[in-house]
């Protein structure tokens, strides 16, 4: 039966409808995705007890099509006086010869714990020891403890296991271990290195969290969750390159998914040999804020990932969220001018958004969402030719709430348009660019009333070739 408080906590106007989020209380990074008799599991950091990250344990929940989500009871709660009894921290799943396994890190200390299910993943019992219970000797004291977020996979009639972690004031790394039956892990060596002082093409921090290995055939992909200065923004980046002796040679690097909010993605390999990856959606509005709505995060849309020839990812949302669509709105050679700009009467937070904009732009235009009448409240989706970045520039006057600007370069080849497609789920934009760029970001608009959307053109007249508008249905109706 819904409280009056639950009740509350589903009405906020600033609470997805068709993301997956717990129905309550504080969720943060996807664990263990798998797929299993046919169905898609997701376990996630949960925690029970309220909207803040306490004693963390994994939420669970299943989809027959990725889109539409039913909760199932908690998978894994931490056991008192167990290695685990501060929390049950990140992890995968994996299938050993029929028996669902997961792989998890206990806290604290930081020791991999693993745990077996006889009733298809909906409950879960603890081997009763860590299966890896201190750093390896030779780095212990460089980790300060820190190792965690067990990626694991078979290769070759092996197991591996991948772990994040960190070396004092040189920057980030993951560890490899090997297996011959998940319980007995020898250490092997770093699959990568980072180096804190290296500045381009961007800074891969001091410690590396939630590590994930994609297998692209020649090449292969690692992405790490990337932690920097505690008061800078947390963020996911890739190397691609050959897996060579055990240790991956990266030719090519990039941020994953840009925006101050995307954080501690996990990959599930699907029966169809698709990469679907999910993140955690961080909030953009202050703990207190969110203490009073009573949830906290939000897992963003599921993204197919595809290896592009220059080793760079393709990002795109997955075919089967098109079932999502409600009334279609098309539009075809679209006037707009500096002056007037182009209002459009649609008025809805969930909605899918493509737009094809002309080649060879020259003038800053875009979109604007979510807009109050005297324009007060709004947030605009600009593309900057001349920065060659894509940017959200947000305006919200009431409470406080994150205002500073989000951006992603995004370099378009001569006679390539900028093609957008634009997910606004209440206070989530998630925005795919030319199949390649994703930049995601939050918005709280101070009034529900704030609804109002148009097209901009910053210097000269354009012609917007097509662009496609659907109303989203909620999921969970
Ligand atoms: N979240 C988990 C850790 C992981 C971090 C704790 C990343 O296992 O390193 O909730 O967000």
């Amino acid at each position: 039966m819904l409280t009056n408080r639950d009740t509350q906590v589903l009405q906020d106007p600033h609470r997805p409808a068709f993301h997956f989020l717990p129905e309550k209380h504080w969720m943060n990074d996807p664990n263990g995705l798998i797929q299993w008799k046919g169905q898609y599991h997701m376990f996630y950091q949960y925690n029970p007890h309220g909207a803040f990250h306490g004693t963390i344990h994994w939420g669970h929940a299943i989809s027959r099509d990725l889109v539409h989500w039913e909760y199932l009871p908690i998978a894994l709660a931490p056991t008192p006086d167990g290695v685990d009894k501060d929390g049950c921290w990140s992890g995968c799943a994996v299938n050993n010869n029929g028996a669902p396994t997961l792989l998890y890190t206990g806290v604290y200390p930081q020791v991999q714990c693993i745990a077996t299910s006889s009733d298809d993943l909906l409950t879960w019992q603890k081997h009763p020891h860590p299966v890896i219970a201190a750093p390896p000797p030779e780095i212990e004291v460089h980790t300060g403890g820190e190792i965690r977020d067990p990626f694991v996979w078979k290769e070759k009639d092996q197991w591996y296991m991948l772990l994040g972690s960190r070396i004092e004031g040189a920057g980030g790394l993951i560890l490899l271990y090997r297996s011959e039956d998940l319980l007995h892990w020898e250490y092997l060596h770093p699959l990568l290195t980072g180096d804190a002082n290296q500045m381009e093409p961007f800074w891969t921090g001091t410690m590396w969290e939630c590590p994930n290995f994609i297998d692209f055939g020649e090449k292969r992909t690692l992405i790490i969750s990337v932690q920097e200065h505690p008061a800078k923004p947390l963020f996911a980046a890739y190397f691609t390159g050959r897996y060579e002796e055990e240790r991956l040679m990266p030719e090519t690097q990039d941020i994953l998914v840009h925006g101050n909010y995307f954080y501690a993605p996990q990959v599930m390999r699907a029966a169809d040999e698709r990469y679907i990856m999910w993140g955690w959606i961080q909030e953009g509005r202050n703990h207190h804020q969110s203490l009073a709505a009573g949830w906290n995060g939000v897992m963003s849309l599921p993204i197919h990932i595809s290896l592009l020839a220059d080793g760079k990812l393709r990002l795109e949302p997955v075919e089967e969220l098109k079932a999502l669509r409600q009334e279609h709105y098309h539009f075809e050679n679209l006037h707009i001018t500096p002056e007037a700009g182009l209002p459009l009467d649609i008025q809805s937070d969930s909605l899918e958004i493509e737009i094809q904009f002309p080649a060879d732009l020259k003038t800053e235009a875009g979109l604007i969402l979510r807009a109050s009448l005297d324009g007060q409240d709004q947030t605009r989706i600009i593309y900057e030719p001349a920065a060659q970045q894509l940017v959200i520039h947000r305006s919200n006057p009431g409470p406080e709430v994150d205002i500073d600007n989000q951006s992603a370069p995004l370099t378009l080849a001569p006679g390539e348009p900028l093609s957008l497609r634009i997910f606004l789920d209440h206070s989530v934009l998630e925005i795919f660019a030319n199949h390649r760029t994703c930049l995601v970001s939050r918005i709280y608009p101070s009034h529900e009333s704030s609804h109002h959307m148009a097209l901009f053109t910053q210097h000269n007249p354009l012609i917007i070739p097509r662009l496609d508008i659907w109303n989203l249905k909620d999921i969970w109706e």
